[in-house]
């Protein structure tokens, strides 16, 4: 029988095709056809099955073409494709783990799977360490070396994935299991509960008294692979995409202390234990007990998560925070402090357009950031220096503020577009723009995108000297990393946090789900030392800008409250804290 083809499927096997094209050398233009449409596919609201069934013309949606159409068609009939299954015949599909590793482009991947037979991390950290790469042409000592450095960030990569992508996960596992037999309710535990950037695999929690029939159900998960383990109560499958899913079903007088258990982290629950023996009881996956003498434990409670906290004399500590950080410090507070949501958010003050890499118009970002709810955005697109996007220079950029003058006068609400940049804080330091031209900006961003390499005393002095300047609102993604790509740049993050309150400068965290930066920690770091943090979605796209509910649980997983995210304000309130006219 065909299986059912979700977008989400169609859209991960034509990246598949376009991952392994591209490793044997097909032309760029047909790569991205495949690329563009599986992301278009990846967000429609209507199932390409569906509109197949109707007879409906794939080509007639905006970015997907002719042979992306055909594509899906294939897929939707046959449930493959045979270019792929083709393609899968001469290279093992574990060549795609060598394209996670940094410094390691398709075709440097595909010489090594040429030359030296390469196809897996682990033959690549081999012929590393052997010096085999540096033989080969285009292969010097130093490359071989950043790549042997990059296989610990690929090998993450296969471990685990980005929070946002989980979440896909997760919203077709919730539609499955929907109709799953004597199913009471269910919630996903574990890292994905408490909002972590990546998760290594997901924790389904069920309550029901059928055990079997809830797995029965579960096993006909469209893209299970196989399973691992199948148990009475357990069981743990691997999906199409390497990804474990473990699930757990328990009965209803269980499932809130199951709940509290499988959510973790384990550091947590460390604490939680601790504090459950000081005062004589126990807590466990199947309840919270008071100890007797006898052995004959008590049991209290175990229906509802809320229930064990009360029980501990403990207030109810939101997922996000379960990390061992704050709970102690939080543990007499009452009520405790409400965590930033994504309605407390004003404004969005970090965005590119047409005029550089965005892929929409200034007019179709104010558009679609009225219609999400913001009150106020800033216009922030690259400067000169960002060669690659087509950064502005200063004529450009003051065009670019004339339009957003007239745009301001011509609406009639209360909406603001500020005149903003993201200004390049050059190699040698200073900035990538006039101070005559910052100075006419309402708000003006510093970020780092070229010389990443160089030591932490120069890029902390970079930051630092941006963090100085009279006109700089912001440091934007302060870290640079790229969640499973990129590290972080070296730097002194004390230092950092040291210039911004010293200079009364606003550190972003950047809700982009694969930059995430700053991190959980350092935003609690920024918390502790009173540096209001701004929640930006750095959007490239309209949709881009609904990435603002990634940074938001991030803020969350730094203890933040409304108070201490800058953006949470009404802009005159802001612009009076950073000190602009
Ligand atoms: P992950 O999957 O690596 O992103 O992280 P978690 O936190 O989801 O970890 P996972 O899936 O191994 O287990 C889920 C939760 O279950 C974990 O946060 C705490 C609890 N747990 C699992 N195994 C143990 C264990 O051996 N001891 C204790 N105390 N707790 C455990
Ligand atoms: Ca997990
Ligand atoms: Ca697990
Ligand atoms: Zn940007």
């Amino acid at each position: 029988m065909i299986q059912f083809m979700t977008n989400q499927k169609i859209a991960q096997t034509l990246e598949m095709l376009a991952d392994l094209l591209e490793f044997q050398g097909a032309n760029a233009f047909r790569l991205r056809a495949y690329r563009n449409g599986a992301r278009v596919i990846r967000e429609m609201p209507d199932s390409i099955e569906k509109l197949l069934e109707n007879d409906q013309d794939l080509a007639e949606f905006d970015g997907i073409g002719k042979g992306v159409a055909a594509k899906c068609q294939e897929l939707v009939e046959t449930g493959k494709l045979e270019q792929l299954e083709q393609i899968l015949e001469e290279v093992p599909r574990s060549v795609l783990d060598l394209l996670n590793v940094p410094k390691l482009g398709p075709k440097k991947a595909a010489a090594l799977f040429n030359e030296l037979g390469i196809s897996s991390l682990e033959q690549l950290e081999a012929a590393c360490r052997e010096g085999q790469l540096q033989q080969l042409p285009g292969f010097g000592e130093k490359t071989e070396a950043a790549i042997l450095a990059g296989i610990a960030i690929a090998v993450a990569a296969n471990q685990r994935i980005l929070w946002s992508d989980a979440s896909l996960i997760v919203d077709q596992l919730r539609e499955h299991m929907a109709s799953a037999p004597a199913l009471n309710q269910m919630e996903f535990a574990g890292s994905y509960r408490r909002g972590k950037e990546t998760v290594g695999d997901l924790d389904l929690l069920v309550d029901s008294d059928c055990p079997q029939e809830v797995m029965d159900h579960f096993a006909k998960f469209d893209s299970i692979q196989s399973t691992i383990v199948r148990g009475e109560t357990k069981m743990s499958v691997r999906l199409e995409n390497e990804f474990q899913v473990d699930l757990r079903v328990v009965p209803g007088t269980s499932f809130g202390a199951a709940l509290q258990y499988f959510t973790g982290s384990q550091a947590h629950n460390v604490l939680i234990r601790g504090q459950a023996k000081q005062r004589g009881l126990k807590v466990n996956e199947w309840g919270l007990f008071r100890v007797n003498s006898e052995g004959d434990d008590e049991w209290l409670a175990g229906r509802k998560e809320t229930e064990i906290y009360e029980g501990l004399g403990l207030p109810w500590f939101p997922p996000e925070i379960r990390e061992a950080r704050v709970e102690s410090e939080w543990a007499e507070v009452r009520p405790l402090p409400a965590l930033i949501e994504t309605g407390d958010i004003c404004g969005d003050l970090h965005m590119h357009t047409t005029a550089t890499d965005g892929r929409a118009t200034l007019e179709e970002m104010v558009a679609a950031a009225k219609a999400i709810g913001l009150n106020y955005i800033a216009i922030t697109d690259h400067s000169q220096r960002v060669t690659m996007a087509h950064g502005l220079d200063g004529d450009r950029l003051l065009a670019q503020w004339d339009a957003i003058d007239q745009l301001n006068r011509a609406a009639n609400d209360e909406f603001l577009v500020l005149k903003g940049i993201e200004c390049d804080i050059l190699e040698a330091g200073g900035m990538d723009l006039p101070d005559d031209v910052l100075a006419r900006a309402d708000w003006v961003i510093a970020s780092i995108h070229y010389g990443q390499q160089q030591s932490r005393q120069q890029i902390t002095d970079r930051i630092v000297g941006a963090l100085q300047h009279p006109h700089v609102s912001m440091l934007a993604h302060p870290t640079g990393r790229l969640i499973n790509r990129r590290e972080p740049y070296q730097v002194d993050m004390e230092a950092v946090f040291q210039a911004a309150d010293e200079n009364g400068k606003l550190l972003e965290l950047n809700a982009n789900p694969r930059r995430l930066d700053l991190n959980d920690v350092h935003l609690l770091a920024a918390k502790q030392r009173g540096i209001p943090v701004v929640i930006n979605t750095d959007a490239h796209r309209t949709e881009g800008l609904e990435h603002m509910k990634y940074g938001v649980q991030q803020a969350r997983r730094g203890c933040l409250v409304p108070a201490d995210v800058a953006n949470t304000l009404p802009w005159d309130e802001l612009r009076q804290r950073i000190g602009r006219e």
